[in-house]
Order: structure tokens, then sequence, then C-alpha cells
């Protein structure tokens, strides 16, 4: 099974800077994480700090096979409209996740754009939300 995990902008610093909201974990060791963790799944991960770049990954799954997508659009979830349209338009379940609890953070966190359009939005457990949204897509192909 084909899983697309996604990041937006900024998560390519994770590991490097504010370890106290994100901890220690850069995105490669969270890549190799949740390789080692899930053998039997096929990662494609992804990452920019583009907008137009996420969506054009997302228009891609479309022809990949991908039966879930795990996105941490980072700040674009709190003002990207592009963003919930694209995953509503792929038809493709996605989940997302962050690594911080938004709503316990600046009231502009708290509002997802994404959220609805999504199967549902795990946050606030660190690179563990990226492991249980994984967990989620194997029990629903098992
Ligand atoms: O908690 C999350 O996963 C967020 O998606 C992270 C975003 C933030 O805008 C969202 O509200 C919540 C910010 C990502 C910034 O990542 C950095 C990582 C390390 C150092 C600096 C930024």
């Amino acid at each position: 099974m084909k899983v697309l995990v996604m990041n937006g902008p900024n998560l390519n610093l994770l590991g490097t800077r504010e370890p106290e909201k994100y901890g220690n974990t850069t995105l490669a060791e969270l890549a190799q994480g949740l390789v080692t963790a899930f053998p039997q799944v096929e990662f494609d991960f992804f990452q920019s700090n583009h907008e137009g770049a996420l969506i054009d990954r997302l228009h891609a799954a479309r022809d990949e096979g991908v039966v879930g997508i795990v996105i941490n659009a980072g700040a674009y979830t709190h003002t990207s409209v592009a963003l919930r349209d694209a995953i509503l338009g792929i038809q493709i379940p996605t989940i997302e996740v962050h690594i911080s609890n938004v709503h316990a953070r600046e009231p502009f966190r708290h509002h997802s754009y994404i959220a609805a359009v999504c199967v549902g939005q795990i946050c606030g457990l660190g690179i563990q939300s990226y492991h249980l949204a994984v967990q989620y897509f194997i029990n629903q192909v098992a």
C-alpha cells in the first residue's frame, strides 16, 4: 500500500530550531522512523515551502495508486482555501497532522481550512501524530 506523507512550509527546519515546540527529530529522521516502523507501507515523502507545489503534488497522487495521504500543511493549514480545494478534488483519504497542539496555541492556529475535507485531524502528539495517521490507513486496508 502506498502512503504519501506531505509537509508544508518551514517543516524542512524540523529538529534544527524551536525544539521546545517541535522536538529534536529532523524531517529526514521522521521519514526514516516511518519507514522503519511500517515496512509494509510504500512511502513517498514530499516537502515544500510553496503552496502551488503542494497542490501539484496532491494532484499527481491521483495517478499513483496512493491509498492515503498524511499532511502537515504547516501554516497553510490556517490560510489556504486552495489546499482545501485540492484535497477535496483528488478524492484520496487524507489525514491532517500537526506536531504541536494547535488548539492550545495562538487563536489564529485554531482554525483549519483543511480539517473539514480530511478524514480526521491528529495534533499535539509530536511526531507520533504521523505514526498514528499511517496506522489508521493500515487498519482501513486490513
Ligand atoms: O505543529 C505543527 O505541526 C504545525 O503544523 C507547525 C507549523 C505551524 O505553523 C502550525 O500552526 C502547526 C510551523 C512549522 C514550522 O516548523 C519549524 C520547525 C522547526 C523550526 C522552525 C520551524
